[in-house]
């Protein structure tokens, strides 16, 4: 594959939840070896640290959402570094929890906007994020990405939503975990959305191949958001919101590295790592790994022999 210019984006979110750990994600990634893995691929890579959260105002009282004002200030900062990263190369956010999507996707969907061409999301997650602040009952805003991002109403005191990503172009795999109010309106969207179910009937590739066949027919702008849930617990256990049932290390990999053939991947988000959780960093390094297979780590250059 060609040689892109990878820029490392720490963002130490942890706001969008209530159980800390996932402002140590950068370091840990870092730890495992992200930055030399993909320099192995022939890359270059550029770590910019760590960011933190824009200034913001004090948590309001009598609210059920949980420190508001920071992911606000998180979203403030992470929407300038995306729309600084993507004229330069290609953004890798190292989460902190999936409130940081809120900045990252906002940001690269204002640069598509820039470049004329249309914006994609790929959501690989367990959980739809799909909430908005009034119809989450956690008052956890990483569960509210995608609302945010489509421009549903509701993120009073965010940044206004100037180019929201139309529902036809995200996809969202994975899923085994949706709250009834965001079943309720997902299902009133154009969003694609592919559960377990689906997955185990249909295999991961199909749903998968047609969304990216519909990124390049668009000459689209990819952006993917990795989810460490997304993956089972029991090869990913480094995550507050566990949920059985996940994708196999080999789904994950096929998904990365299909992803890849397809050159379209234009930003990537990876998220919810809490290092606390870990077993002596096997997440983590799962992480780097499918970072590397997005990024063209495979075991031969050309297709083996065929069978016939
Ligand atoms: N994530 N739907 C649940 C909630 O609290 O709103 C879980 C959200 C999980 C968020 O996967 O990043
Ligand atoms: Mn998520
Ligand atoms: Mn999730
Ligand atoms: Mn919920």
């Amino acid at each position: 594959m060609t040689s892109r210019r990878c820029i490392l984006i720490g963002a130490p979110v942890d706001s969008g939840k209530r159980r800390t750990g996932c402002l140590m994600g950068p370091d840990a990634y870092r730890t495992a070896g992200l930055a030399e893995a993909l320099s192995d691929l022939g890359h270059v890579v550029e770590d910019l640290g760590n960011l933190t959260p824009a200034e913001h105002g004090p948590e309001p009282d009598g609210t059920h959402l949980h420190q508001p004002n920071r992911t606000i200030g998180w979203t403030n900062r992470l929407i300038r570094a995306a729309e600084q990263a993507m004229p330069r190369g290609l953004p890798i956010f190292l989460g902190g929890d999936h409130a940081l999507a809120l900045g990252s996707v906002a940001g690269v969907a204002n640069h598509a906007a820039r470049m004329g061409r249309p914006q994609f999301v790929l959501w690989l997650d367990a959980h739809s994020d799909y909430h908005t602040p009034e119809t989450s009952t956690s008052g956890n805003l990483h569960g509210t990405p995608l609302g945010y991002v489509t421009g549903r109403s509701g993120f009073a005191g965010f940044p206004v939503i100037t180019n929201p990503v139309k529902q036809e172009n995200i996809c969202i795999i994975g899923l085994r975990s949706v709250d009834r109010p965001e079943r309720e309106a997902l299902q009133q969207t154009k969003i694609r959305f592919h559960d377990m179910r689906q997955i185990d009937e249909t295999g991961i590739a199909r749903p998968l191949a047609a969304f990216l066949d519909t990124v390049a027919a668009a000459n689209g702008m990819l952006h993917v958001s990795l989810d460490v849930d997304f993956l089972d617990p029991s090869i990913a256990p480094a995550v507050g919101t566990t949920v059985p049932g996940g994708a196999t290390i080999r789904e994950g990999h096929l998904v990365m590295e299909m992803i890849c053939d397809s050159g379209l991947m234009t930003s990537l988000d990876l998220v919810e790592l809490n290092p606390f959780l870990d077993e002596r960093g096997r997440t983590a390094q799962l992480m780097v790994d499918l970072a590397a297979s997005a990024l063209g780590r495979r075991v031969f250059d050309r297709p083996t022999q065929s069978y016939s």
